[in-house]
């Protein structure tokens, strides 16, 4: 189809009220002919951001495996036997050295993971002397630990946190395919904490975990009709891990991936759509199609938490060779 559908391509406050999505509107757009939709999502990532530019953020997994939550597709689930060997929280200094590696290979935020459910008391010294460590070392601090109250989210922010990730990973009516331990609501709730406090919001979810096309459109719709869309959105690709529930899931064809992530860059053209897991799996020409696409933001380094991600030669090379 190629009737413009009917809804503001740049997304501003119109009249003073925040334009709200349909799936309608949204659907329509994703199924633009592949040409419009790129050309439209170019032309929205060109009036918000230098499109030859991309943001570089580097990841950590401060503590590995041992999780008690049961989602399908992590290698770090207690739940499931992905090989993994669990081990404690990081120590501070180790933390610095590493984010100090980061800072030297050109990355300016620096993200560290937990495999909690949420932060336990006696860990929160330890999380805000990483926060302010980094900091000192001139980068962006970003931190994902599970769920927040909002305690803790204004202790985070106190510390200096710039960003909290905290994915709703697929749809509402998905999420309970993929996890049972919490539900889609507990995921909105420590978005809230982490808004209320003032903390930038990280927040995207993964795709090609068997769910429907229509999924991965009211995915995007909710996190693009949130009272503020997220500041980042990470699209993830599955990483499929063998021994968790999702090892065998059908990967996602390419073009719909590409669709994917021109749609976030539509929907929310002044947020960072970051390019996340699953980069290995990619072609250089799909990853370039992305970022014509509306992706401006990569992890660099060899891993993810505990996943492969592509070499850093490689992305470097890759880049040389974008321009
Ligand atoms: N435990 C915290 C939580 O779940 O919020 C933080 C760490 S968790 C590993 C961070 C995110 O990584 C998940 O929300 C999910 O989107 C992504 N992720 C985990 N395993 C993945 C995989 N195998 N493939 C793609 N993305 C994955
Ligand atoms: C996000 O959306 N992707 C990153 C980050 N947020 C924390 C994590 C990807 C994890 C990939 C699987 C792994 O390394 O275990
Ligand atoms: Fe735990 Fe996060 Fe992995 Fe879920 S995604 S099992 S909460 S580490």
């Amino acid at each position: 189809m190629n009737a413009e559908p009917d809804v503001n391509p740049a997304m501003e406050p119109i009249g003073g009220a925040l334009p709200r999505w349909s799936h309608n509107a949204a659907a329509a757009i994703h199924d633009m002919p592949f040409n419009d939709l790129l050309f439209r999502a170019q032309a929205v990532h060109r009036a918000y951001f230098d499109q030859n530019r991309v943001q570089l953020s580097r990841l950590l997994s401060i503590k590995t495996g041992g999780c008690p939550e049961d989602c399908g597709y992590c290698s770090q689930s207690a739940h499931h036997q992905s090989g993994l060997k669990a081990s404690k929280l990081m120590e501070v200094e180790r933390v610095v050295t590493e984010a100090r590696k980061a800072r030297e290979a050109g990355a300016t935020r620096y993200c560290m993971g937990a495999a909690w459910r949420s932060p336990k008391e006696r860990d929160m010294d330890a999380i805000v002397a990483m926060i302010g460590a980094v900091k000192a070392l001139g980068m962006e601090a970003c931190m994902t630990l599970g769920m927040l109250d909002l305690e803790q989210a204004q202790r985070l922010k106190a510390a200096g946190l710039d960003y909290y990730n905290h994915n709703i990973d697929t749809s509402e009516r998905y999420y309970g395919e993929v996890v049972s331990t919490r539900s889609f609501a507990d995921r909105l709730e420590t978005l809230g904490h982490v808004r209320e406090a003032g903390i930038k919001v990280c927040c995207g979810g993964i795709v090609g975990m068997g769910e429907e096309k229509a999924d991965r459109i009211d995915m995007l719709l909710t996190l693009a009709n949130l009272p503020e869309p997220p500041e980042s959105v990470p699209i993830n690709m599955l990483i499929p891990i063998p021994g968790t529930p999702l090892a065998k899931a059908e990967p996602i064809d390419p073009i719909s991936f590409v669709r994917l992530v021109a749609l976030a860059r539509i929907m929310m053209p002044k947020s960072d759509v970051r390019l996340s897991a699953g980069r290995t799996a990619m072609s250089d020409e799909m990853q370039a199609l992305c970022f014509f696409a509306g992706a401006n933001s990569i992890f660099l380094g060899d891993t993810l938490l505990t996943a492969e991600n592509p070499e850093e030669n490689k992305d470097r090379a890759l880049f040389s060779r974008l321009g």
